[in-house]
């Protein structure tokens, strides 16, 4: 581990495979990593999946603390308490957990330097999973956080690996940790031969550390939780001017969330592809 930023990472690892890629990611660029929780239906499950590749791959990352189910939050506090603005959350699931810590203690996210999540879409209509999954959740946490760093559908949507470089991670075979993901991508590309688009969360995680492959803007955003809508999420400032929204009335218009707008996608992928050349 050697990268100084330190990363408490939030996953519903174990349905598609970019959680696990960028874990795999996040260890072999030595990130340091002090915390992994797990969210979204069978976390213990989850969690057993983050064990195995943390132990996997070694190197110290095997003592790294898991959590799940209600200790999920804790951890997430006491990591915020503890490492304050060394330390980075990256939400990669739903952000149910997220918003369990809003609601025990309102003010420990902004301990942390930031909050980096991958969902939501700001530039196109779309209800990205993360936030469809749980839209109330994902409004409790835009409307409290101002450390929120948004890697969005707009830009992750960009980065598909093609066939060519799932076969070379498919055929993978150069660590314990390293096989055990491209079997899990295997897998996936199987099933789902059109969709490779899998690194979704492992841009998230490396914008965490690095965040100048993406270029950004600070906007207002709402989620939408009823109706056609549900699930979207509103860049109130494309729509139109925050403080002319009658919907904006009352709420605290400095609060802005950073949103990724442009991804450097060639330069990504190129760093990605290096893990497994
Ligand atoms: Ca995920």
């Amino acid at each position: 581990m050697e990268n100084t930023k330190k990363l408490l990472i939030d996953t519903d690892i174990g349905d598609a495979p970019d959680d696990s890629l960028s874990l795999y990611m996040a260890m072999r660029m030595g990130f340091s990593l002090v915390g992994v929780t797990t969210v979204f239906g069978d976390t213990k499950k989850r969690a057993e999946e983050v064990k195995k590749l943390l132990c996997a791959y070694g190197r110290g990352y095997e003592s790294v603390p898991v959590a799940d189910g209600d200790g999920a939050a804790d951890l997430i506090i006491e990591s915020c308490k503890k490492y304050g603005k060394d330390l980075t959350v990256v939400a990669i699931g739903p952000f149910t957990n997220i918003a369990n810590v809003i609601k025990k203690d309102p003010n420990t996210l902004a301990l942390a330097a930031e909050v980096v999540i991958m969902g939501g879409a700001y530039y196109r209509q779309y209800a990205d999973w993360n936030v469809t999954c749980d839209p109330e959740s994902a409004a409790i946490m835009f409307d409290s956080l101002t450390n929120l760093n948004c890697i969005g559908a707009d830009v992750t949507h960009l980065l598909d690996i093609g066939k060519e470089n799932a076969d070379i991670i498919t055929g993978y075979r150069g660590d314990a940790c390293g096989t055990l993901v491209a079997k899990e991508l295997d897998a996936w590309v199987k099933q789902n031969p059109d969709d490779l688009r899998v690194l979704h969360d492992p841009l998230a995680v490396y914008c965490a550390v690095h965040p100048d492959i993406c270029t950004a803007e600070r906007v207002h955003v709402a989620v939408i939780t009823e109706g056609f809508g549900r699930g979207m999420t509103l860049n109130a400032d494309a729509y139109s001017k925050a403080y002319m929204n009658p919907a904006f009335n009352g709420r605290d218009l400095s609060r802005k969330a950073k949103v990724a707008k442009a991804v450097d996608a060639r330069g990504f992928m190129d760093l990605f592809m290096e893990l497994f050349r």
